[in-house]
């Protein structure tokens, strides 16, 4: 029996590199070559490359380029073309999403127009990789799981950036681009629309969020711990009887009761972050187009309590000051 290796006692055989499985038509050369590397070896596999460019990788990477390039020229630009200042000051500086005044029309560059153009590039970046994790997948035989999860990860992202804007009528709605504006933009989305806390999208990403954690940290736990009896090997696992994997499954049976399946259990984290994001963008999606306070909607719908009614406090005249 092979000796229990794992990430700090492994043995780096050097083989042959691996160049993968031959291609059909339609497919354009891999690139890059083959390297070792120990380190990569200590998180991973040891070999590196040869990466698929192809078509979509390449216009992708061009159009992130050009995404980054007018961002970070744009916050250069905002301290002055000072380098020591850009880097100081990187975390704050942004690049702002036209003012409201000019709804969904095309804005002068300085205006908002770079905002505009750089989210073009980002999206048609996002999107291209999208393609290549799709024709990869299917290259290779494979599901188009992964391409469906990053899916639902785009979904959000485009209706932050893209869709609510375009049906609230105005590019001021989405999101700046920079490290803090952007969190200064959705601590403002959550007060301006009456506590997203009251949104029960939010409730239910931040639920599939938490749980997601949880799975990710039950499912890596486990296998961790029968990886000394091959539970790593997940493919002979679940076909086969006595090994690790039923030892898993047997520690969460007298555990809890219940157990996932060395299957099942990635179907439960696959939708459990993908609902994450689907329900957010359903949340977000809704705010200002058919809810335009949480806060009051959840007094409505008797989630929340309406604030109580002081009694003998009428009206309040701001003139009158403090007691002097
Ligand atoms: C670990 C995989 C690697 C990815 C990394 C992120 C960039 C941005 C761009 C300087 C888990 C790479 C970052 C390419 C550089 C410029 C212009 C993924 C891992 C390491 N956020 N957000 C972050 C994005 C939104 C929120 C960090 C992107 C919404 C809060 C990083 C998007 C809202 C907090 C970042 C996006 C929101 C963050 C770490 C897009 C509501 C934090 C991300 C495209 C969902 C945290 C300073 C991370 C932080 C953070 C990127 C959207 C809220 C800069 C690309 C509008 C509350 N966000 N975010 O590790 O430290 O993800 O902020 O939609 O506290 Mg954000
Ligand atoms: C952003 C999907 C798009 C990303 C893509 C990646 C690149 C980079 C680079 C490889 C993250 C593209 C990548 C371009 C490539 C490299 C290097 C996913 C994204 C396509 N909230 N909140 C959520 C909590 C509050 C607010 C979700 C908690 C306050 C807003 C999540 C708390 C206020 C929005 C969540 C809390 C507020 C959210 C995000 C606690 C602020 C959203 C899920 C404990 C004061 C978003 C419905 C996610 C959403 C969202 C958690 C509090 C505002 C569950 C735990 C009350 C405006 N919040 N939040 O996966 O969907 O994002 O809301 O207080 O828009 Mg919130």
């Amino acid at each position: 029996m092979a000796e229990y290796q794992n990430i700090f006692t492994s043995v780096q055989v050097r083989t042959p590199g691996e160049p993968g499985i031959s291609l059909g038509r339609g497919n354009i050369h891999r690139v890059g070559g083959i390297r070792f590397s120990y380190w990569a070896g200590k998180l991973g596999d040891a070999q590196i490359g040869p990466i698929y460019l192809g078509f979509t990788g390449i216009l992708s990477l061009i159009c992130g380029f050009v995404a980054i390039e007018i961002i970070g020229l744009n916050m250069w630009a905002s301290v002055n073309w000072d380098p020591i200042e850009f880097v100081r000051m990187l975390p704050w500086l942004a690049l702002e999403p036209p003012p409201p005044q000019y709804g969904l029309s095309i804005p002068p560059l300085h205006d908002g127009g770079w905002w505009l153009l750089a989210g073009f590039f980002l999206t048609a970046s996002i999107l291209l990789w999208w393609v290549r994790t799709y024709n990869r997948a299917k290259a290779l035989g494979m599901g188009s799981h992964l391409a469906w999860a990053f899916a639902a990860a785009i979904w959000l992202y485009l209706v932050l950036g893209l869709i609510r804007p375009v049906l609230m009528g105005s590019w001021a709605e989405a999101v700046p681009f920079g490290i803090f504006p952007h969190l200064d933009w959705t601590a403002a989305f959550s007060i301006r629309y009456g506590n997203l806390f009251y949104n029960p999208f939010h409730m239910l990403s931040i639920a599939f969020l938490y749980g997601s954690t949880l799975l990710f940290a039950m499912h890596g736990a486990t296998v961790l711990a029968v990886s000394r009896y091959g539970g790593d090997r997940e493919i002979d696992q679940i076909v086969d009887r006595g090994t690790a994997s039923e030892r898993a499954a047997l520690f969460w049976r007298w555990t809890m009761g219940f157990n996932a399946t060395m299957e099942s259990i990635h179907r439960w984290a696959w939708w459990f972050a993908v609902l994450t994001v689907i329900t957010g963008g359903i949340g977000i999606l809704l705010t200002g187009t058919v809810v335009d306070n949480w806060y009051l909607w959840a007094v409505k719908h008797g989630v929340a309590p309406a604030y109580p009614v002081v009694e003998g406090v009428g009206a309040v005249d701001p003139e009158a000051g403090a007691s002097q």
